[in-house]
């Protein structure tokens, strides 16, 4: 260390320079840090509070070092110290887009109330992280980003990794991140860090715009001193509001619900990140109206509660896609209404239907031609009761999706049902094995593949979070490093991480940093050889499963020849994870019980029936809109066109 810092300084070494002498009387109080040493400082000092408690905004920092970071925040973060009380711990990752996955799966955990970091170095390091951005913007979930920039001063130019743009003097890799960032600063000087700085985190912590924040950070910046002003580093508190409604909207809302004959709930992720269960299900139990839920919205009511009626959409229950059909009032809480929520315009046919949006963001809260109720969730949700005080749905309509509720679980069963212990399981007999295992406050994490569908159809949700689906960006490869997120989030809940094998061949790097963080998630790995979920669309599409499967390629080209002889279990040894190899039913219940009771992290292996289709999940209640080719010489093709033609003829605009 070049520096030594003050006896009371645990953020950052540093020479103050007070003016005690007298001579700068009425002079702000400085702190001499480079860029990256003042971020450090700067962030372990920003709290988020909400319901009267606090927590950290920035809880640690995530981090690959190469030019670009190595110098600047690699330093500033070793010189902070890395005890056991580090003002910012910093974790290592193996790929950078792992390591966003990972702050989002720790971020969406505490309900957005406390974030992780990610630096990079500049260039590929950079470019890594705009997937995991995107991930995190799309599904508002705040992560703070902190690449490596090439020189302000430009007299190395071109540095190693630097893209020359001949007509942009001004242009580098890091502007690839400005659409999918919530704000985006680059920081040209050192003093640009202090409004760059506290407009990263007021972003980070507003639950209307919070998203991927990235502060660009030249490396020569970012290793420059300066004389910071002390309060800089002075705690700060964001308040997280709850931003009431206004009581002309909640009037107009409640007016809307009283004339309506069969309404219907969507719950939407933003139930979730409010923290507004409970409020949920007092207006549920009050009311009567039935609730059904997006991917990100599940286990906001419990499974068992009388008025879920589970998952709607394209990965709908036949319940609720019915009671969607035939609504004359959709009241959408949280919800970005996405087109697997909507059927791809096509899932509300009621000839009247009208909606009500109560959302935070009102962006959201416009679409659908809604009334809208701009507001925090519970709050909205709580003066919504207030308004509908003694107001209940008619006793048929709620007999009427009971009778829907019963038939769909019994749907479930049989789904689950797996009578002969020795047969290779089918994907639904694993979901219900998993069931069999898990207690109220396991995570189930996945995002991408055939499981996503098959859980938001089957999956019986006993807690709020319970249910961790990334489904804005579905991305392959989120499962592993989001499942790390939450187990840091919530070491006290076991957490699975679901992954097809396509998916696990994406990313699986991760594991070393679980296995190194002796963070004890478990992986349940689906074998199907190849893309299975990829391959059904493909085949109703009329594109002949192209490209779909893991096989040696044939003679005529395709890959239709033999499995390949890949073992993603020794794989998955290999990098340090105990495996535990199932075959059959009675094995994989063994193996997820011994997972669930072991400490460290472990694999859970199993190749699924992919054949047999009994028992399968009950097929889609709703469409989802991939076009299909128009013209084609292929049988295939136009048969798959026709129905498409039939489908998109429902499509309907709700303005
Ligand atoms: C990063 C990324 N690339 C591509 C896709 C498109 N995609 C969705 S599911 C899928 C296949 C997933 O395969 P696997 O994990 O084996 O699951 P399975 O479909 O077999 O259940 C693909 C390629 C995606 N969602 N994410
Ligand atoms: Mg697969």
């Amino acid at each position: 260390m070049n520096s030594v810092p003050e006896a009371e300084d645990r953020t950052g070494a540093g020479r103050r320079e007070d003016g005690a002498d007298g001579r700068d009387a009425g002079r702000a109080r400085t702190v001499r840090l480079t860029v990256a040493q003042a971020l450090v400082r700067f962030l372990a000092a920003q709290y988020t509070e909400r319901d009267g408690r606090r927590h950290r905004l920035i809880a640690a920092c995530w981090g690959i070092f190469g030019h670009g970071n190595v110098a600047g925040l690699g330093q500033a973060l070793v010189e902070s110290g890395q005890g056991e009380h580090a003002p910012l711990r910093y974790l290592q990752g193996r790929n950078e887009q792992a390591m966003v996955h990972a702050a989002v799966g720790y971020a969406r955990q505490n309900n957005r109330l406390s974030a992780h970091a990610v630096t990079t170095s500049i260039g590929p390091g950079a470019t890594n992280l705009v997937t995991g951005a995107a991930l995190a913007t799309i599904n508002r979930l705040p992560v703070l980003l902190l690449p490596g920039d090439v020189f302000a001063t430009r007299t190395a130019d071109p540095v190693l990794q630097q893209l020359e743009v001949p007509s942009a003097g001004d242009v580098s890799v890091n502007d690839a991140l400005r659409p999918v960032s919530r704000f985006f600063d680059r920081v040209h000087r050192p003093e640009a860090l202090i409004p760059a700085a506290l407009q990263a985190v007021r972003v980070l912590a507003d639950p209307a715009e919070t998203g991927a924040v990235t502060l660009a950070l030249p490396q020569d910046v970012q290793a420059e001193a300066y004389d910071w002003p002390e309060e800089f580093f002075a705690e700060r508190v964001w308040h997280v509001r709850r931003q009431a409604p206004e009581a002309a909207e909640v009037a107009a809302a409640a007016t809307a619900v009283l004339a309506a004959r069969r309404p219907l709930l969507i719950a939407g992720g933003g139930v979730h990140h409010s923290e507004a269960e409970d409020a949920l299900r007092a207006l549920a139990d009050a009311t009567g109206i039935p609730v059904a839920s997006t991917q990100a919205g599940k286990g906001s009511l419990r499974f068992d509660h009388p008025c879920d009626v589970g998952a709607i959409g394209h990965t709908g229950t036949a319940v609720a896609d019915e009671l969607a059909r035939t609504a004359d009032l959709v009241i959408g809480v949280g919800t970005r209404y996405s087109d697997f929520t909507t059927a791809s315009s096509t899932l509300f046919a009621g000839p009247d239907v009208r909606f009500v949006n109560l959302n935070v963001t009102p962006f959201d809260a416009h679409k659908m031609g809604a009334l809208t109720l701009v507001a925090d969730a519970r709050a909205g949700l709580e003066a919504l009761g207030g308004a509908l005080s003694g107001h209940r749905v008619a006793d048929a309509y709620e007999q009427e999706y009971a009778r829907g509720k019963e038939s769909w679980e019994r749907a479930v069963d049989s789904a689950y049902a797996a009578d002969d212990a020795d047969a290779r399981p089918t994907q639904s007999q694993l979901i219900g094995a998993l069931d069999g295992v898990v207690g109220d406050d396991d995570v189930v994490v996945n995002a991408a593949g055939s499981l996503p569908g098959d859980l938001h159809k089957l999956w019986r949700a006993r807690s709020p979070r319970q249910y961790h689906l990334e489904y804005g960006y579905s991305c392959m490869g989120y499962e592993i490093p989001g499942a790390i997120g939450v187990r840091l989030a919530a070491p006290d809940r076991t957490v699975w991480a679901l992954v097809g094998d396509g998916t696990y061949l994406m990313l699986p790097g991760e594991i070393v940093t679980a296995v190194q963080e002796g963070v004890g998630i478990n992986v349940v790995l689906v074998q199907n050889h190849g893309y299975a979920s990829i391959g059904g669309l493909s085949e109703q599409t009329g594109a002949e499963r192209f490209g779909t499967a893991y096989r040696y390629r044939a003679s005529d080209g395709s890959y239709t020849g033999d499995p390949l002889p890949v073992d993603l279990a020794a794989n998955a040894a290999s990098l340090g994870m105990d495996v535990l190899r199932a075959e059959t039913v009675g094995e994989l219940r063994t193996a997820l019980a011994e997972a669930r009771a072991s400490a460290r992290p472990t694999c859970v292996y199993v190749e699924t029936d992919t054949a047999s289709s009994d028992p399968a999940p009950p097929g889609p209640a709703a469409w989802w809109d991939v076009p299909v080719a128009e013209t084609s010489s292929r049988p295939a093709a136009r048969k798959a066109r026709e129905e498409y033609e039939r489908h998109a003829a429902a499509r309907r605009r709700h303005l």
